[in-house]
């Protein structure tokens, strides 16, 4: 049996019942075979960013996982298509987004999957929340370039 991983998620939504959408996919991620919930953010609102529609709500989570990354994103993929994912262009406005962020100190560059998610760093959405439940892997710095974005806390 392969060890468990640490990894980040990346959830947002701001199509429908966006907060509703991003609790039913933490308890979605937490039913997974094979991943452990172990941390979660608060949830946070933020106008889009390079998107459009209403503002967002996100989120991060913490699981500690025994799949391979690439499988571990085609759970999230499926989580997303069954709460009614459409892509009918890059950065449209969602029901549901699961970002795989970081898994343990990987990095990868494939056409599927990139590690670290290649715009977590430009984005308080991501690093906020990311701050909150696991501190040692956001630096200082790069959580002060992004404070400038809009963003609250909403529970
Ligand atoms: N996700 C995007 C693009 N823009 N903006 C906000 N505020 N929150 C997001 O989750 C988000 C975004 C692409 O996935
Ligand atoms: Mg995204
Ligand atoms: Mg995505």
């Amino acid at each position: 049996m392969r060890l468990p991983v640490t990894a980040y998620i990346g959830l947002g939504a701001n199509l429908g019942d966006a907060q509703g959408a991003v609790r039913e996919a933490v308890q979605a991620i937490a039913a997974l075979d094979g991943v452990a919930l172990t941390r979660q953010s608060s949830l946070y609102t933020s106008a889009p960013v390079d998107s459009s529609g209403p503002d967002y709500v996100n989120a991060v989570v913490e699981v500690q996982t025994r799949h391979k990354a690439q499988r571990l994103l085609r759970e999230l993929q499926a989580i997303e298509a069954r709460a009614g994912r459409r892509r009918p262009y890059r950065n449209a406005p969602r029901t549901l987004d699961l970002d795989l962020l970081l898994y343990a100190q990987v990095h990868i560059n494939s056409p599927h999957l990139t590690l670290p998610h290649p715009r977590m760093l430009q984005r308080a959405f991501v690093l906020v929340p990311l701050a909150e439940i696991a501190p040692a892997r956001v630096g200082a710095q790069q959580l002060q370039s992004v404070l400038g974005q809009a963003l609250a806390r909403i529970h």
